[in-house]
């Protein structure tokens, strides 16, 4: 058992060592809620994935913030919890807010892990030693700069280049792509960007044998979903529709994708993220772990998550340098030339938390204790 005495909500400021562009938009810098929890002494971190913007999903860190601290925190602290398992029925009366609710449970897990003593990957029940690893590649400027970006990523040893895409930057790039490498593995990412007008727009891609093609139509859907993958060899992979395991079996059982990208803050943490990726295994549907532009401490969490078997495709999770020019992890998430990363077998989610580099990168923070109830 666990109690949680204090819950500390803070926000960094941190620039991205490049700028990435997705179909919406141009992100330079990101604002991140880290929240920290305290039990007997001992502290675990959980990163926020809510964006600038509440442009990939309804949340951003504004949103994220104000319910963590009104809503949430209220929730977990002083309450004896058996682990992060115990989250989700604590914060069962406030609806949505899943980026919120995520940062919570994990650090709850991983919490729970360092007093277990065992590492955050083997509480989650995962596996693997090793996770395959791709990236996933903004618009650039220029056709030349994407190109020089692919070559880069694959010296680097990466097993998958995912290309973000929009209207006006689609089927040529893709077969500039294809013309130069033939044979890598190959995805697309659309962000929503679609419409099913474009349906034979986008049937033209299957020349290109793309590895799957990700959330091309509204961020909601599952029904135009299955609509296009009936006009389609490719498979489509759904991220931003995906909120829980429901979802995943309503969209398995209508063939709205045949892969799905799990991302624990999109679905409110390792509890549901867990429970979509055994719905998934049990109909044989792959899964793998995708990325918001985490900091190493989400990063951390989504390498163990990675960890449990039907992650099999290569993930967005990739190295601390592709993102940051310093994390605020140590040492910072690498990638071996054979584009893995070796999961920790340390004690919680194994890498140390640099606190020092926190504080001078944080902008705002607030402190929340147990209200000790006086009765008369
Ligand atoms: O749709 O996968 C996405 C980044 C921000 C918001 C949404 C997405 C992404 C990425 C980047 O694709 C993944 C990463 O490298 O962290
Ligand atoms: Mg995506």
């Amino acid at each position: 058992m666990l109690t949680i005495d204090a819950i500390h909500l803070r926000e960094i400021n941190m620039p991205l060592a490049s700028p990435f562009e997705t179909s919406f938009g141009v992100t330079t810098a990101r604002r991140i809620l880290l929240v920290e929890i305290e039990s007997d002494g001992v502290t675990a971190w959980g990163e926020c994935v809510a964006g600038e913007h509440p442009y990939f999903s309804e949340e951003c860190i504004d949103t994220a913030w104000f319910i963590t601290e009104t809503e949430l925190a209220p929730c977990l602290l002083g309450k004896e919890l058996v682990g992060g398992g115990a989250c989700p029925k604590l914060f069962r009366q406030v609806r949505g807010h899943r980026m919120a609710k995520a940062a919570l449970e994990n650090a709850v897990w991983d919490l729970d892990a360092q007093q277990k003593r065992v590492p955050l990957a083997q509480l989650l029940g995962g596996t693997r030693e090793v996770i395959p690893c791709g990236v996933s590649i903004g618009i650039q400027p220029s056709q030349a700069a994407l190109m020089e970006k692919i070559a880069k990523a694959l010296e680097a040893g990466y097993q998958r280049i995912k290309l973000k895409c929009k209207p006006g930057w689609d089927t040529k790039i893709f077969a500039a792509v294809r013309e130069c490498w033939p044979e890598i593995q190959l995805s697309c990412d659309a962000n929503s960007a679609y419409r099913i007008g474009d349906i034979e727009h986008i049937a033209e891609w299957d020349e290109f044998k793309l590895l799957m093609i990700e959330q091309p139509l509204w961020y909601d859907d599952f029904y135009f979903h299955a609509m296009l993958q009936k006009r389609l060899e490719t498979a489509i992979c759904l991220d931003e529709a995906i909120r829980n395991r429901r979802d995943a079996l309503a969209a398995i059982d209508m063939d709205s994708c045949r892969i799905i990208n799990i991302k624990v803050g999109r679905v409110g943490g390792f509890s549901e993220a867990i429970a979509v990726h055994n719905a998934a295994a049990e109909r044989g549907i792959p899964v793998w772990c995708g990325g918001m532009l985490e900091t190493g401490i989400g990063r951390a969490h989504n390498i163990a998550l990675s960890s449990l078997e039907n992650f099999s495709l290569p993930g967005d999770v990739s190295a601390s340098a592709r993102y940051w020019d310093e994390d605020i992890i140590e040492p910072g998430v690498t990638v071996s030339r054979t584009g893995e990363i070796t999961v920790p077998t340390g004690i919680g989610s194994g890498f140390r938390v640099q606190r020092d580099r926190i504080e001078s990168l944080t902008v705002r923070r607030k402190t929340l204790r147990a209200t000790t109830c006086v009765t008369a």
